[in-house]
């Protein structure tokens, strides 16, 4: 057990360049929309803040709760909300992105599991050089989070 513990350290300490803050990104604000039952499809928000210098590179998002998560973003043209799957998504040095209703989203397929209002999702956020984020997520049936009183 101790030697994988120091495994792990080294291996995160190694991904770190000298004079790094110590501050690594990180994601809040994490819900999932509730489905009606049996729907095939939700989608779900986030806020993921980049506190290093350098830019981080969102490429993907998993869960063990579904069967394959997108990153997707609503634009609207000649009044027609459209959206649109993308590869990636770019968190500048000292910035967020903010996934919302009407703006990016994660698209999430193929709930393994019923999912209802309350219910707790692990996602994984993963980056374009090789680290993971991890984020519990909150089944709910509006937006609230940050937006509650
Ligand atoms: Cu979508």
């Amino acid at each position: 057990m101790r030697l994988v513990i120091v495994a792990v350290v080294t291996a995160l300490l190694s991904a770190c360049s000298p004079g790094a803050p110590p501050a690594s990104p990180s994601v809040s604000d994490s819900w999932i929309r509730e489905a009606p039952p049996g729907a095939g499809m939700t989608a779900g928000y986030m806020t993921v803040v980049n506190p290093t210098d350098r830019e981080i590179e969102i490429v993907g998002v998993r869960s063990e709760d579904f069967g394959s998560i997108e990153l997707h973003i609503t634009t609207t043209e000649d009044g027609v909300a459209k959206m649109r799957a993308q590869d990636s998504v770019t968190v500048p040095p000292g910035g967020m992105v903010v996934f919302e209703p009407g703006g990016r989203h994660l698209m999430m397929f193929d709930p393994v599991r019923p999912l209802g209002e309350g219910d707790t999702v692990m996602m994984t956020v993963v980056l374009a050089d090789g680290s993971e984020i991890t984020a519990e997520s909150k089944i709910a049936r509006g937006a609230h989070t940050h937006h509650e009183h």
